[in-house]
C-alpha cells in the first residue's frame, strides 16, 4: 500500500476556486478575470526573461500618454494584456497606463460586469539594466448602465476595487493578489508553467526596516516632507534609522517592503506637484494589497483608497507600507489617524 503524503502544491487556479467557493453567490466571472491575468503574466514573463536575447530592448521610439519613451517591452506587455483580457466576456472595458483613452471590448465580443485598469510594465526604464520590473492590475465592478464601459466606471475610489495585484519579474516571477480576503503570493514554476502558492496570507511587519525614497528631489520637497525623511533616517526624533533601499522600480521596492517591512515614499515635489505615480494603475491597487496585508497607504492627507479620481491618468503622492511609518507620515504631513 503506497502511503501518500498530503500534497501542499496549490496552483493559483485551485486557490482562486477555493476562494470563490466561500461566496455562494459568486458567478465565477471574477475568477475568470484572475485566470486571464495569470495567463497574461506568464506570457509577459516569457518576454521579459528573453528580452536581452530577442532584441526587444531599447526604446520603441514612441512616446506614451505620459510623454515617456516607450520601451519595446512596454508595448509588447500592453498588447499581451489587452489581447489576453479582451475576449473573455468578463470585462466591459479596460484602461492602461500606456494608452490615452479607455480600451473598449471589440465588437462581436461579449461585455461583462468588470473593468480592468493596469500598468503593463512598471519600471520599464530598468529593463535594459536587468532590474526587476512589474505589472500592476486592478478590477472594479461596472457601475454605469448599458453594456460598454464608461469613464465613470474607471473613475471609482480604490475602496471599490474587488481585486488587485501585481506580478514582479525578478529573481523569480511572483504574482501577489487580493480579493479582499488577505493578500497571497504565488511563485511561477517555469518547469510546469504554473503559479504555485508560496506566500499565503502575507502580513507586512507593523514597523518597517526599509525606507524607499529618491532623495535627489530633497530640495524640491516641502519642509514637512524633509522633516519626515529626517525622522525616518533617525536624524531627528527618537526612531532608529531605516535602511535605505531604492531600486527605482515601484513593484520591486513595494514587494521588498511588503515582505520585510518598510515604507515607499514618492512625495509631491516641484517637478511633480501631484506626485509622479498614477492613482488608478499604481497607487490604488498596491494600496489594496498593503491594507489587506495589515499595512497602510496615504497621500499624506488621506487614505489612498478614499481618493475620488477625476482623470484617467491622474497622479498622487504616495506613502505606502508598514503601518507605523505611514502613521508618522500622516501625523507629520497633516491628517492624524487613518482607517485601513
Ligand atoms: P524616479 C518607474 O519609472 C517609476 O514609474 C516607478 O516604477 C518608480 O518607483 C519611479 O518611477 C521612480 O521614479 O523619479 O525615482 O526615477
Amino acid at each position: 500500500m503506497v502511503k501518500h503524503t498530503p500534497t501542499s502544491v496549490v496552483t493559483i487556479e485551485r486557490f482562486i476556486i477555493e476562494q470563490e467557493r466561500q461566496f455562494p453567490e459568486a458567478t465565477g466571472e471574477l475568477s475568470g478575470v484572475l485566470y486571464d491575468v495569470a495567463l497574461a503574466a506568464k506570457m509577459i514573463a516569457n518576454k521579459v526573461r528573453s528580452a536581452g536575447l530577442a532584441d526587444i530592448l531599447g526604446a520603441e521610439g514612441t512616446e506614451n500618454v505620459q510623454g515617456e519613451q516607450q520601451q519595446k517591452l512596454d508595448v509588447i506587455a500592453n498588447d499581451i494584456m489587452v489581447k489576453a483580457m479582451d475576449h473573455g466576456g468578463r470585462l466591459c472595458a479596460m484602461a492602461s497606463e500606456e494608452e490615452p483613452d479607455i480600451i473598449q471590448i471589440p465588437d462581436g465580443f461579449k461585455c461583462g460586469k468588470y473593468v480592468l485598469t493596469f500598468d503593463p510594465l512598471d519600471g520599464s526604464s530598468n529593463i535594459d539594466v536587468n532590474v526587476p520590473v512589474g505589472t500592476i492590475f486592478s478590477v472594479m465592478r461596472k457601475i454605469t448602465r448599458g453594456t460598454r464601459g464608461e469613464m465613470e466606471d474607471m473613475l471609482q475610489p480604490g475602496r471599490r476595487q474587488v481585486a488587485a495585484g501585481y506580478i514582479i519579474y525578478g529573481s523569480s516571477t511572483m504574482l501577489v493578489y487580493t480579493t479582499g480576503q488577505g493578500a497571497h503570493g504565488f511563485t511561477l514554476d517555469p518547469s510546469i508553467g504554473e503559479f504555485l502558492l508560496s506566500h499565503p496570507n502575507i502580513a507586512i511587519p507593523e514597523r518597517g526596516k526599509y525606507l524607499s525614497v529618491n532623495d535627489s528631489y530633497e530640495q524640491a520637497w516641502e519642509d514637512n516632507v524633509k522633516g519626515l525623511m529626517r525622522r525616518y533616517r533617525g536624524l531627528e526624533g527618537d526612531r532608529a534609522p531605516l535602511s535605505v533601499r531604492y531600486v527605482g522600480s515601484l513593484v520591486a521596492d513595494f514587494h521588498r517592503n511588503l515582505l520585510g517591512g518598510g515604507i515607499f515614499c514618492y512625495p509631491a515635489n516641484t517637478k511633480s506637484p501631484r506626485g509622479k505615480l498614477r492613482l488608478l494603475y499604481e497607487a490604488s491597487p498596491l494600496a489594496f494589497i498593503a491594507e489587506q496585508a495589515g499595512g497602510m497607504a496615504t497621500d499624506g492627507h488621506q487614505r489612498i483608497l478614499d481618493i475620488q479620481p477625476t482623470e484617467l491618468h491622474q497622479r498622487t503622492p504616495l506613502f505606502i507600507g508598514s503601518k507605523d511609518e505611514c502613521e508618522l507620515a500622516n501625523q507629520m504631513l497633516g491628517t492624524g489617524a487613518l482607517v485601513g
